[in-house]
Protein backbone atom coordinates (compact mmCIF):
# COMPACT_ATOMS: atom_id res chain seq x y z
CA UNK A 1 0.00 0.00 0.00
CA UNK A 2 1.22 3.41 -0.91
CA UNK A 3 2.47 5.73 1.95
CA UNK A 4 0.63 8.81 2.05
CA UNK A 5 0.91 12.36 4.09
CA UNK A 6 -2.10 13.04 6.02
CA UNK A 7 -3.13 9.15 6.55
CA UNK A 8 -1.87 6.05 7.85
CA UNK A 9 -3.25 3.16 6.15
CA UNK A 10 -2.86 -1.06 7.79
CA UNK A 11 -4.02 -3.28 5.71
CA UNK A 12 -4.26 -7.11 7.57
CA UNK A 13 -5.35 -4.82 10.42
CA UNK A 14 -4.41 -6.96 13.73
CA UNK A 15 -3.46 -9.76 11.45
CA UNK A 16 -6.99 -9.76 10.21
CA UNK A 17 -6.34 -10.28 6.30
CA UNK A 18 -10.04 -9.24 5.71
CA UNK A 19 -9.71 -5.74 7.65
CA UNK A 20 -8.16 -2.43 7.54
CA UNK A 21 -7.76 0.73 8.88
CA UNK A 22 -7.39 4.31 7.94
CA UNK A 23 -6.45 6.46 10.53
CA UNK A 24 -6.73 10.57 9.92
CA UNK A 25 -2.69 11.78 10.85
CA UNK A 26 -2.71 15.84 11.76
CA UNK A 27 -2.55 15.55 15.02
CA UNK A 28 -1.32 18.85 15.80
CA UNK A 29 -4.59 20.45 14.30
CA UNK A 30 -6.64 18.21 15.77
CA UNK A 31 -6.97 16.15 12.45
CA UNK A 32 -8.50 19.40 10.56
CA UNK A 33 -9.76 18.15 7.58
CA UNK A 34 -7.56 19.93 4.19
CA UNK A 35 -8.08 18.99 0.93
CA UNK A 36 -4.91 16.96 0.55
CA UNK A 37 -6.02 15.08 3.71
CA UNK A 38 -9.47 14.16 2.12
CA UNK A 39 -7.61 13.19 -1.07
CA UNK A 40 -5.89 10.94 0.63
CA UNK A 41 -8.78 9.55 2.05
CA UNK A 42 -10.63 8.54 -0.52
CA UNK A 43 -7.62 7.55 -2.59
CA UNK A 44 -6.97 4.88 0.36
CA UNK A 45 -10.92 3.88 0.04
CA UNK A 46 -10.39 3.04 -3.54
CA UNK A 47 -7.71 1.73 -3.93
CA UNK A 48 -9.10 -0.71 -0.66
CA UNK A 49 -12.28 -1.19 -2.66
CA UNK A 50 -10.50 -2.19 -5.77
CA UNK A 51 -8.69 -5.34 -3.14
CA UNK A 52 -10.24 -8.40 -3.00
CA UNK A 53 -8.75 -9.23 -0.01
CA UNK A 54 -10.28 -6.67 1.69
CA UNK A 55 -14.13 -6.73 3.32
CA UNK A 56 -14.43 -4.53 6.06
CA UNK A 57 -12.88 -0.36 5.54
CA UNK A 58 -12.36 1.26 9.76
CA UNK A 59 -12.10 4.83 9.65
CA UNK A 60 -10.64 6.60 12.71
CA UNK A 61 -8.51 9.55 13.87
CA UNK A 62 -6.96 9.20 17.64
CA UNK A 63 -7.24 9.84 21.38
CA UNK A 64 -7.81 13.63 20.85
CA UNK A 65 -10.20 13.60 18.07
CA UNK A 66 -11.33 12.14 15.09
CA UNK A 67 -11.45 15.13 12.71
CA UNK A 68 -12.49 18.70 14.29
CA UNK A 69 -13.71 19.85 11.00
CA UNK A 70 -12.43 21.42 7.80
CA UNK A 71 -8.88 23.32 7.96
CA UNK A 72 -10.57 26.88 9.50
CA UNK A 73 -7.18 28.32 8.60
CA UNK A 74 -7.18 26.67 4.59
CA UNK A 75 -10.72 28.31 4.23
CA UNK A 76 -10.56 31.79 6.29
CA UNK A 77 -9.93 33.68 3.60
CA UNK A 78 -11.39 32.06 0.66
CA UNK A 79 -13.83 33.37 -2.15
CA UNK A 80 -16.88 30.95 -2.91
CA UNK A 81 -14.71 30.87 -6.41
CA UNK A 82 -11.68 30.02 -4.44
CA UNK A 83 -14.07 26.88 -3.16
CA UNK A 84 -15.36 26.16 -6.94
CA UNK A 85 -11.67 25.65 -7.71
CA UNK A 86 -10.78 23.67 -4.76
CA UNK A 87 -13.06 21.31 -6.08
CA UNK A 88 -12.60 19.78 -2.33
CA UNK A 89 -16.37 18.47 -2.58
CA UNK A 90 -15.55 16.34 -5.48
CA UNK A 91 -13.88 13.76 -2.54
CA UNK A 92 -16.58 13.92 -0.41
CA UNK A 93 -18.87 12.61 -2.91
CA UNK A 94 -16.63 10.08 -3.65
CA UNK A 95 -17.15 8.33 -0.15
CA UNK A 96 -20.92 7.44 -1.26
CA UNK A 97 -19.29 5.35 -4.36
CA UNK A 98 -17.25 2.74 -1.63
CA UNK A 99 -19.60 -0.44 -1.72
CA UNK A 100 -17.31 -2.35 0.83
CA UNK A 101 -18.78 -1.49 4.64
CA UNK A 102 -17.15 1.60 6.77
CA UNK A 103 -17.26 2.18 10.63
CA UNK A 104 -16.11 5.50 11.46
CA UNK A 105 -14.18 4.87 15.02
CA UNK A 106 -14.55 8.23 16.71
CA UNK A 107 -12.62 9.21 19.61
CA UNK A 108 -12.52 13.06 20.78
CA UNK A 109 -14.05 15.44 18.65
CA UNK A 110 -15.75 14.50 15.73
CA UNK A 111 -16.48 18.56 14.87
CA UNK A 112 -17.82 19.99 11.09
CA UNK A 113 -16.52 18.02 8.51
CA UNK A 114 -15.10 15.57 10.71
CA UNK A 115 -18.86 14.97 11.97
CA UNK A 116 -20.04 15.06 8.12
CA UNK A 117 -17.07 12.44 7.64
CA UNK A 118 -18.41 10.21 10.14
CA UNK A 119 -22.09 10.30 9.05
CA UNK A 120 -20.54 9.43 5.67
CA UNK A 121 -19.51 5.91 6.85
CA UNK A 122 -22.06 3.31 6.88
CA UNK A 123 -21.94 3.40 10.94
CA UNK A 124 -20.14 4.95 14.28
CA UNK A 125 -18.84 3.15 16.82
CA UNK A 126 -17.99 6.17 19.29
CA UNK A 127 -16.07 6.32 22.45
CA UNK A 128 -16.84 7.36 25.83
CA UNK A 129 -14.90 10.68 25.09
CA UNK A 130 -16.01 11.08 21.66
CA UNK A 131 -18.12 14.73 21.30
CA UNK A 132 -19.99 15.55 18.01
CA UNK A 133 -21.35 18.73 17.02
CA UNK A 134 -21.75 21.13 13.82
CA UNK A 135 -20.04 24.43 15.13
CA UNK A 136 -20.25 25.87 11.88
CA UNK A 137 -22.57 28.46 12.81
CA UNK A 138 -20.20 29.80 15.91
CA UNK A 139 -17.77 30.54 12.83
CA UNK A 140 -20.12 32.55 10.71
CA UNK A 141 -21.06 29.30 7.93
CA UNK A 142 -23.14 26.52 8.04
CA UNK A 143 -22.39 22.88 7.51
CA UNK A 144 -21.11 22.04 3.76
CA UNK A 145 -20.78 18.59 3.48
CA UNK A 146 -24.09 16.99 4.80
CA UNK A 147 -24.54 18.64 8.34
CA UNK A 148 -28.19 19.51 7.73
CA UNK A 149 -28.86 16.64 5.87
CA UNK A 150 -27.53 13.78 7.31
CA UNK A 151 -27.75 14.84 10.74
CA UNK A 152 -31.45 15.23 10.30
CA UNK A 153 -32.30 11.93 8.72
CA UNK A 154 -30.05 10.55 11.63
CA UNK A 155 -31.50 12.08 14.94
CA UNK A 156 -34.69 14.06 13.44
CA UNK A 157 -35.35 17.58 12.50
CA UNK A 158 -36.01 18.68 16.21
CA UNK A 159 -32.67 17.89 17.38
CA UNK A 160 -30.44 18.64 14.22
CA UNK A 161 -31.72 22.03 14.63
CA UNK A 162 -30.91 22.36 17.82
CA UNK A 163 -27.47 21.06 17.14
CA UNK A 164 -26.75 23.05 13.66
CA UNK A 165 -28.47 26.40 15.09
CA UNK A 166 -26.49 26.66 18.31
CA UNK A 167 -23.22 24.94 17.49
CA UNK A 168 -23.03 22.98 21.00
CA UNK A 169 -21.53 19.85 20.93
CA UNK A 170 -23.17 16.80 22.16
CA UNK A 171 -21.42 13.74 24.10
CA UNK A 172 -21.20 10.19 22.95
CA UNK A 173 -24.04 9.42 25.02
CA UNK A 174 -26.25 12.20 24.00
CA UNK A 175 -25.38 11.02 20.66
CA UNK A 176 -26.12 7.31 20.75
CA UNK A 177 -29.63 8.12 22.66
CA UNK A 178 -30.38 10.24 19.18
CA UNK A 179 -29.34 7.44 16.92
CA UNK A 180 -26.45 8.87 15.68
CA UNK A 181 -24.29 6.68 17.02
CA UNK A 182 -24.69 2.83 16.60
CA UNK A 183 -22.52 2.05 19.76
CA UNK A 184 -20.59 3.80 22.50
CA UNK A 185 -17.69 1.77 24.07
CA UNK A 186 -14.73 2.71 26.58
CA UNK A 187 -12.51 4.99 24.95
CA UNK A 188 -9.21 3.07 26.05
CA UNK A 189 -11.01 0.14 24.17
CA UNK A 190 -12.68 1.40 20.67
CA UNK A 191 -10.35 0.29 18.56
CA UNK A 192 -10.64 -3.35 19.80
CA UNK A 193 -14.07 -3.38 20.17
CA UNK A 194 -14.54 -1.73 16.64
CA UNK A 195 -12.37 -4.77 15.14
CA UNK A 196 -14.12 -7.23 16.72
CA UNK A 197 -17.83 -5.60 14.91
CA UNK A 198 -15.77 -5.75 11.56
CA UNK A 199 -14.46 -8.86 12.25
CA UNK A 200 -18.18 -10.53 12.58
CA UNK A 201 -18.93 -8.31 9.36
CA UNK A 202 -16.44 -10.09 7.18
CA UNK A 203 -17.37 -13.10 8.23
CA UNK A 204 -20.62 -12.60 6.34
CA UNK A 205 -20.88 -13.51 2.89
CA UNK A 206 -19.38 -10.58 0.87
CA UNK A 207 -21.98 -10.05 -1.55
CA UNK A 208 -24.65 -9.96 0.74
CA UNK A 209 -23.26 -7.10 2.92
CA UNK A 210 -22.82 -5.24 -0.37
CA UNK A 211 -26.50 -5.67 -1.49
CA UNK A 212 -27.49 -5.22 2.22
CA UNK A 213 -25.62 -2.09 2.83
CA UNK A 214 -26.84 -0.52 -0.66
CA UNK A 215 -30.25 -1.48 0.08
CA UNK A 216 -30.34 -0.01 3.53
CA UNK A 217 -28.59 2.95 1.96
CA UNK A 218 -31.61 3.57 -0.32
CA UNK A 219 -33.58 3.95 2.40
CA UNK A 220 -32.61 7.57 2.21
CA UNK A 221 -33.31 7.94 -1.22
CA UNK A 222 -36.63 6.90 -2.53
CA UNK A 223 -40.21 6.56 -1.14
CA UNK A 224 -40.82 3.39 0.97
CA UNK A 225 -43.04 1.55 -1.73
CA UNK A 226 -39.98 2.18 -4.26
CA UNK A 227 -37.15 1.17 -1.57
CA UNK A 228 -39.13 -1.90 -0.92
CA UNK A 229 -39.18 -3.19 -4.48
CA UNK A 230 -34.99 -2.32 -4.49
CA UNK A 231 -34.50 -4.41 -1.37
CA UNK A 232 -36.78 -7.45 -2.87
CA UNK A 233 -34.67 -7.10 -6.28
CA UNK A 234 -31.26 -7.42 -4.16
CA UNK A 235 -33.05 -10.11 -2.37
CA UNK A 236 -33.43 -11.84 -5.30
CA UNK A 237 -29.88 -11.19 -6.46
CA UNK A 238 -28.59 -13.01 -3.50
CA UNK A 239 -29.83 -16.35 -4.54
CA UNK A 240 -27.61 -15.80 -7.77
CA UNK A 241 -23.97 -16.21 -5.37
CA UNK A 242 -22.88 -19.02 -4.40
CA UNK A 243 -22.18 -18.13 -1.13
CA UNK A 244 -26.43 -17.82 -0.72
CA UNK A 245 -26.04 -21.62 -1.31
CA UNK A 246 -23.16 -22.18 0.86
CA UNK A 247 -24.78 -20.26 3.89
CA UNK A 248 -28.27 -21.97 3.94
CA UNK A 249 -26.26 -25.71 2.89
CA UNK A 250 -24.03 -24.76 5.93
CA UNK A 251 -27.33 -23.63 8.18
CA UNK A 252 -28.80 -27.46 7.34
CA UNK A 253 -25.80 -29.56 8.30
CA UNK A 254 -24.97 -27.44 11.07
CA UNK A 255 -21.88 -25.98 10.55
CA UNK A 256 -19.99 -22.83 9.69
CA UNK A 257 -20.25 -21.59 6.05
CA UNK A 258 -17.39 -20.83 4.38
CA UNK A 259 -17.57 -17.82 2.01
CA UNK A 260 -15.99 -16.48 -0.92
CA UNK A 261 -17.24 -13.44 -2.34
CA UNK A 262 -19.05 -14.68 -5.21
N1 LIG B 1 -9.00 23.74 11.40
C1 LIG B 1 -7.70 24.11 11.59
N2 LIG B 1 -7.04 23.99 12.77
C2 LIG B 1 -7.73 23.50 13.81
C3 LIG B 1 -9.09 23.11 13.70
C4 LIG B 1 -9.72 23.24 12.43
N3 LIG B 1 -10.99 22.87 12.20
N4 LIG B 1 -9.52 22.67 14.90
C5 LIG B 1 -8.45 22.78 15.73
N5 LIG B 1 -7.39 23.28 15.08
C6 LIG B 1 -6.05 23.53 15.62
C7 LIG B 1 -6.04 24.74 16.55
O1 LIG B 1 -5.92 25.92 15.81
C8 LIG B 1 -4.81 24.43 17.39
O2 LIG B 1 -3.66 24.75 16.64
P1 LIG B 1 -2.41 25.50 17.41
O3 LIG B 1 -1.95 24.52 18.43
O4 LIG B 1 -1.44 25.75 16.30
O5 LIG B 1 -2.99 26.73 18.01
C9 LIG B 1 -4.85 22.92 17.54
O6 LIG B 1 -5.67 22.44 16.47
C10 LIG B 1 -5.44 22.46 18.86
O7 LIG B 1 -6.72 23.08 18.99
P2 LIG B 1 -7.14 23.92 20.28
O8 LIG B 1 -5.94 24.54 20.93
O9 LIG B 1 -8.24 24.84 19.87
O10 LIG B 1 -7.68 22.75 21.22
P3 LIG B 1 -8.81 22.85 22.34
O11 LIG B 1 -8.79 21.53 23.04
O12 LIG B 1 -8.65 24.08 23.15
O13 LIG B 1 -10.19 23.00 21.54
C11 LIG B 1 -11.78 22.43 19.82
C12 LIG B 1 -10.62 21.93 20.72
C13 LIG B 1 -13.00 22.74 20.66
C14 LIG B 1 -12.10 21.27 18.86
C15 LIG B 1 -11.34 23.68 19.03
O14 LIG B 1 -10.08 23.41 18.42
C16 LIG B 1 -12.28 24.10 17.96
O15 LIG B 1 -13.31 24.69 18.23
N6 LIG B 1 -11.95 23.80 16.65
C17 LIG B 1 -12.72 24.23 15.54
C18 LIG B 1 -13.98 23.39 15.38
C19 LIG B 1 -14.80 23.89 14.22
O16 LIG B 1 -15.24 25.01 14.19
N7 LIG B 1 -15.01 23.01 13.22
C20 LIG B 1 -15.78 23.33 12.06
C21 LIG B 1 -14.90 23.83 10.95
S1 LIG B 1 -15.80 24.36 9.54
C22 LIG B 1 -16.27 22.94 8.78
O17 LIG B 1 -15.94 21.86 9.18
C23 LIG B 1 -17.10 23.09 7.56
C24 LIG B 1 -17.21 21.79 6.79
C25 LIG B 1 -17.56 22.11 5.40
C26 LIG B 1 -17.46 20.95 4.46
C27 LIG B 1 -16.10 20.35 4.35
C28 LIG B 1 -15.32 20.87 3.18
C29 LIG B 1 -13.91 20.40 3.23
Amino acid sequence: MKNFENILVTKNYREHAHIALIQLNRPKVLNALSTDLMKDVVEAMFLLEDDKDVRVIILTGNDRAFAAGADIGQMADASPIDQINDNRFRTWKQMVLITKPVIAAVNGFALGGGCELAMSCDFIIAGDSAKFGQPEIKIGTIPGAGGTQRLTRAIGKSKAMLAVLTGDMMDAYEAEKSGLVAKVVPAETLLQETFEIAKIISNRAPVAVKLAKEAVNMAFECSLKDGMEYERRNFYLTFSSKDQKEGMKAFMEKREPKYEGN
